[in-house]
């Protein structure tokens, strides 16, 4: 399997359905910790942390990743925050978590589906890698 590091060199920005729409389509399974109308929060498959949780919009509307973000894209990013407090809370994460969103290949995005990454449950070093 490719680092992560490798994937995210790999990948770009593309209309075709990702990995993602796949879970929320449930065409490929994940552990889903969190669903409502408007989100889906599930285990990541190569955790870097005890808890390791994506949370991505149902729909989101052309927001392959952040930097690609316009004004209409205000609610899904404030949703997509406001739900990993409530993840963090429903996972215990009472000692703090943090929040990532990576973007384009520096910033080692491997998913063109604009997901926050909510990792806690061990502590954290600054900088990061
Ligand atoms: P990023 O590198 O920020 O684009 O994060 C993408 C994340 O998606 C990465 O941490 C691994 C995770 N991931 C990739 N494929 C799958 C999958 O099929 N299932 C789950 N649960 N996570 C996946």
């Amino acid at each position: 399997m490719a680092s992560e590091k490798e994937a995210a060199l790999a990948a770009a920005p593309s209309d075709s359905p990702t990995i993602f729409d796949k879970i929320i389509n449930k065409e490929i399974p994940a552990t889903v910790v969190y669903e409502d109308d408007k989100v889906l929060a599930f285990r990541d498959i190569a955790p870097q942390a005890p808890t390791h949780i994506l949370i991505i919009p149902k729909n989101k509307d052309g927001l392959t990743g952040l930097s690609k973000a316009e004004e209409r894209h205000t609610e899904i990013l404030g949703r997509l925050l406001y739900t990993a407090k409530l993840v963090a809370k429903q996972e215990g994460l009472e000692d703090g978590f943090r929040i990532v969103i990576n973007d384009g290949p520096q910033g080692c995005q491997s998913v063109y589906h604009i997901h926050v990454h909510l990792l806690g449950g061990r502590q954290m070093n600054w900088p990061p890698g």
